[in-house]
């Protein structure tokens, strides 16, 4: 039996491939728009929502074919909202991944441009996928509807509004990081489901909704004591940006406390799941403790 990194490996390089293939046809006119893509999507990342989402496809026995578009759609949203997170409109950031972010190598206007574009292309890969039938539109509607105004960007709307308002509050705390974070986390892991006919969606739905809970309250734990060299990212930028967080709210202690709870929700749920899970479990570990 494999391990964890091994396992993971296996997805990625299943998943990169895929991806590959996708940026080696995308051109466009002038060719700095599908290079601004390209930069962002093949500049790293975990890519750790195509690998759930093909570690649910394979526990359920979806259709590798079909998911993996899927899975290239949610990865193209996901780059996009980063593009445009770091924005000096947004969170104004230098780095993402170690790297100079979209608009410190292409201008804030060209990165606009390429996250509308990987947004785009992220749809009709989508709207593509719904000519196959009903299962295949359901889950095309779901992802839809997980990033935009009822999911992410409704999310970061609000983290944007509790920030500039200086609002904070248990309820806002829970809308922010249920919508900003774990609703494409949840669309990972529902996607296959769907097209299985609903087979443990519901299961999925909520184990998707505890793990992008818990992914972001150690990404806030991070924010404070995280190394940039791993994360690749500015640390400490909640706290001077005034951003209603669960570390900000809580307290350290407190957030490392929730984080445990959220964990060992994650794996009951797991648990009441036939097939092996194994994988999934190690997973949602590598969430609680990662350190990248
Ligand atoms: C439409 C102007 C406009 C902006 C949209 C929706 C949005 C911008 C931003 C929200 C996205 C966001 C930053 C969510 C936080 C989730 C999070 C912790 C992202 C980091 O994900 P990782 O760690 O990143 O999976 P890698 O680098 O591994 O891919």
């Amino acid at each position: 039996m494999l391990g964890f990194q091994e396992k993971y490996g296996d997805y990625l390089n299943k998943f990169n491939g895929k991806l590959d293939k996708f940026c080696s046809e995308l051109t466009s006119k002038p060719s700095v728009l599908s290079e601004s893509m390209k930069y962002s999507l093949l500049n790293g990342g975990k890519r750790i929502r195509p690998v759930l989402m093909y570690a649910v496809g394979d526990l359920i026995g979806a259709d590798e074919e079909v998911f993996s578009d899927y899975a290239l759609s949610l990865e193209l949203i996901h780059t996009y909202s980063l593009i445009h997170d770091d924005l000096p409109e947004m969170d104004n950031d230098d780095y993402r991944r170690g790297k100079l972010t979209c608009h410190k190598v292409f201008g804030t206007g060209n990165a606009v441009l390429a996250g509308d574009g990987l947004l785009n292309t992220a749809y009709s890969i989508l709207f593509n996928c719904c000519k196959r039938g009903r299962e295949y539109t359901d889950a095309a509607g779901f992802v839809c509807k997980c990033a935009g105004i009822g999911g992410m960007i409704g999310g970061q709307s609000a983290d944007l509004y509790c920030e500039n308002n200086a609002i904070s509050g248990e309820e806002w705390l829970e809308y922010i990081v249920l919508n900003k974070t774990a609703k494409l986390i949840t669309a990972a892991v529902a996607v296959p489901p769907i097209l299985k006919g609903g087979k443990y969606f519901l299961e999925f739905k909520q184990f998707g909704e505890d793990l992008g809970k818990l992914f972001q309250i150690v990404d806030d734990i991070l924010d404070v004591q995280g190394d940039f060299g791993k994360l690749g990212k500015t640390i400490g930028k909640d706290k001077e940006e005034n951003k209603l967080t669960y570390v900000t709210f809580y307290g350290i202690d407190k957030s490392r406390f929730i984080a445990d709870v959220i964990y060992d929700k994650c794996i009951k749920i797991l648990e009441g799941i036939d097939g092996d899970t194994e994988f999934l479990k190690q997973l949602t570990e590598f969430v609680r403790h990662r350190e990248v």
